[in-house]
């Protein structure tokens, strides 16, 4: 057993709007631990395949549009039962029903609506793998590529 990992992206609006620091402390209080970060400017090739399994949905040229106005955070969370955990935190999908339903999940506070939810979390063990070595290339804890801040994709 013991910990497993998880991919969350604090997303453009997220970013613009200052609730890094907020994120980051429910983070923290929550029993994460950060072991990878950075901020990275996703073009619409990286998009497009990081939700990849998004293609063929009516919202996809959106959530591209969106997810590429600006610069990301992208950090891997570490603790047991971390994928449903940060699934957990960060609550439903559209942050307006969020704030009626969930009114202390991550989306409740920062997500305006359906498509600029402010954050992403890993669904599955399986995305949590898949997405995690999209954005990070090297093992955490392994030798090369000391400072991840500011990578291009
Ligand atoms: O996993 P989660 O992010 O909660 O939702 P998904 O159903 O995987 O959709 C991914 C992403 O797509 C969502 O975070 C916002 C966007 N989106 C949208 O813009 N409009 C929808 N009706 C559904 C999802
Ligand atoms: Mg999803």
């Amino acid at each position: 057993i013991g910990r497993e990992a998880t991919l969350a992206i604090i997303k453009p609006d997220g970013l613009l709007g200052n609730y890094t620091e907020t994120i980051k402390a429910t983070i923290a209080h929550s029993g994460f631990k950060i072991s990878r970060e950075k901020v990275v400017q996703l073009d619409e090739e990286g998009a497009a395949n990081f939700y990849a399994e998004h293609s063929t949905k009516k919202f996809f040229h959106g959530l591209i549009k969106y997810m590429t106005s600006g610069p990301v955070l992208v950090m891997v969370l570490e603790k047991e039962n971390a994928v449903s955990n940060w699934r957990s935190l960060i609550g439903p999908t559209d942050g307006r029903k969020a704030k009626i339903t969930h009114p202390d999940s991550i989306r409740a506070i920062c997500g305006a609506d359906v498509e600029k939810n402010c954050v992403h979390g890993s669904d599955s063990p399986q995305s949590a793998e898949r997405e995690i070595s999209f954005f990070f290339d090297t093992p955490s804890g392994s030798q090369r590529g000391g400072d991840d801040e500011h990578d291009e994709l």
